[in-house]
């Protein structure tokens, strides 16, 4: 079986303790690869070819790196397909998604920054015989920590700005999902990317924490759970690191019955079975107002029960396997917990009994109506193809219950009134709110959490400003006014 190592200063590097984990292959439960833990021996070589790759590689103009970043732009779109084969390996994800948007979204996402880069420039401040400027400098090694969900776009997402500012970054990916980091690394460096400006060190939790806990590290970008992030949090407090945090939601999309209901139902699907439901910022308390609610639910189960679910590698396929026999069995606890509180399943609520599938971690995608604030189902993040719906008759009444729960990804609402749904946006506390419309993430808009959904955005202009830091310099055009005179 194929044994996937670190790619530590430009190449693969076998580990001192050898120690390694088998990852396995969600739809069908079948060992795919044998995979090398980074520990203290990975880490610290990893950090030494950072400096010594940061270096150089922050001495080239933006422009000069933007150039480079877009010869690794052109080679992920030739080898999408590819790519995105390995993708749905280690995800368990449709390949008609993963070919349609992982690589091409990260593709994308490097393609700004690259361009991007040329355009980094500090400001000039005019003072009584003087003037400072400022200068947008690299904050040197940045960690980017993955998820399983999207695991090459969300390498690309830190990976991007990080590289296209100056740093080194060395990106841990998800244990569940190792092997698109890997690839990434191979075409930076296939790019002219200098070897030791990013490197993938394999590995679970510890390799995460030696990493948000070293010294040379400037700063950690993590997407994970809550409990993770407010781990690394605190790891990286003791160095004063810079962190950005992208975490779990539980987010309210809300529909109106003055709403074009066919694009509701359309969006609730996005945003509870796209990728099996395994999405952060998944619309996964819908909100339905009273008058429309039969309509919704009826239009909702007929196209849900649609969904073609199967072999994810079938470009058929709709809906594929979770990404491990733990999590599916997470996600089937809280299907019973639904129907043990009370809420009515009116689509799935199990496995399919496809004797094909029987291995994989598929869960059918699942509908609960007679949802109510206060049920498991309502309140916790499942991360899994599951849609509770809820009602409401009116706004103010929506928007505080959209706004009862910890956490503040996301939000969406569907109305054709043009007030109503800024004012409603404008109101929910969340990172990022669509209207008429849910999960579209363009990289030219910032993306991120508020309150237990994290810290900082990604993407779009914001995502410079966690990358770089600022150097004021004062220069003096007089004399010195001398106190002691
Ligand atoms: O996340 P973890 P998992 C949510 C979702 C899911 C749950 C668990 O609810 O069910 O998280 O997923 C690394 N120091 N999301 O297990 O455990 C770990 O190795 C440093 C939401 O994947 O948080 C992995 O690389 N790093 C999410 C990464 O952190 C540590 C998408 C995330 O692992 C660490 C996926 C430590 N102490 C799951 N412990 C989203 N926001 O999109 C673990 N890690």
């Amino acid at each position: 079986m194929q044994r996937l190592l670190n790619h530590i200063g430009g190449g693969y590097r076998a580990s001192v303790s050898g120690e390694c984990f088998e990852k396995l292959n969600p739809a069908t439960g079948a060992p795919l690869c044998q995979v090398e833990i980074a520990l203290e021996p990975e880490v610290e070589a990893a950090i030494a070819a950072a400096r010594e790759g940061q270096r150089a590689w922050a001495a080239l103009t933006g422009a000069e790196r933007g150039r480079v970043l877009m010869r690794a732009v052109a080679l992920l779109r030739a080898r999408n397909d590819e790519l995105a084969r390995l993708e749905v390996l280690d995800t368990g994800k449709p390949l008609q998604e993963a070919i349609a948007v992982d690589v091409a979204s990260g593709a994308d996402c490097l393609e700004y920054f690259a361009g991007m880069a040329a355009t980094l420039r500090g400001d000039q401040y005019p003072l009584r015989n003087a003037f400072a400027y400022t200068r947008r400098e690299p904050l040197g090694i940045c960690v980017g920590i993955g998820a399983w969900n999207y695991p090459i776009q969300i390498a690309l997402w830190k990976s991007a700005p990080a590289l296209a500012c100056g740093n080194a970054m060395i990106f841990k990916p998800s244990e569940m999902t190792p092997n698109t980091a890997a690839k990434l690394a191979e075409i930076y460096l296939e790019a002219g990317v200098p070897a030791g400006v990013f490197q993938v060190l394999q590995g679970d939790g510890r390799t995460g924490r030696l990493l948000s806990t070293h010294p040379a590290v400037a700063k950690v970008s993590v997407t994970g759970s809550v409990p993770t992030g407010k781990r690394v949090m605190a790891a990286a407090a003791d160095t004063l690191k810079r962190v950005t945090m992208e975490l779990g939601g539980k987010s309210a999309l809300i529909v109106f019955d003055d709403a074009d209901i066919e694009q509701a139902v359309t969006a609730a699907l996005l945003a509870n079975f796209y990728t099996q439901g395994e999405i952060c910022t998944n619309g996964t308390r819908v909100f339905v107002h009273e008058a429309v609610h039969d309509r919704f639910v009826q239009r909702v189960v007929e196209r849900a029960g649609r969904l073609k679910l199967g072999d994810p590698l079938d470009m058929a396929t709709q809906v594929g396997a979770l990404i491990s026999r733990d999590h599916a069995a997470k996600v089937l606890g809280y299907i019973d917990k639904g129907k043990a509180e009370g809420a009515e399943c009116v689509l799935g609520g199990g496995r399919p009994d496809d004797a094909a599938l029987a291995a994989g971690n598929f869960v059918l995608p699942t509908v609960f109506t007679g949802c109510t604030d206060d049920m498991t189902i309502v309140k916790e993040e499942i991360f899994g193809p599951v849609m509770s719906v809820l009602t409401f008759s009116g706004e103010e009444e929506v928007v505080a219950r959209a706004n009862a729960t910890p956490f503040g990804l996301a939000g969406g609402v569907f109305t054709r009134d043009i007030a109503r749904g800024h004012r409603v946006a404008g109101q929910l506390d969340a990172g990022v709110c669509w209207i008429n419309n849910y999960n579209i993430t363009p990289i030219e808009m910032p993306f991120g959490g508020t309150k237990e959904s994290g810290i900082g955005s990604e993407n779009s202009h914001a995502a410079i400003e966690h990358y770089t830091r600022i150097k004021s310099v004062y220069v003096e055009l007089g004399k010195i006014a001398d106190p002691y005179a």
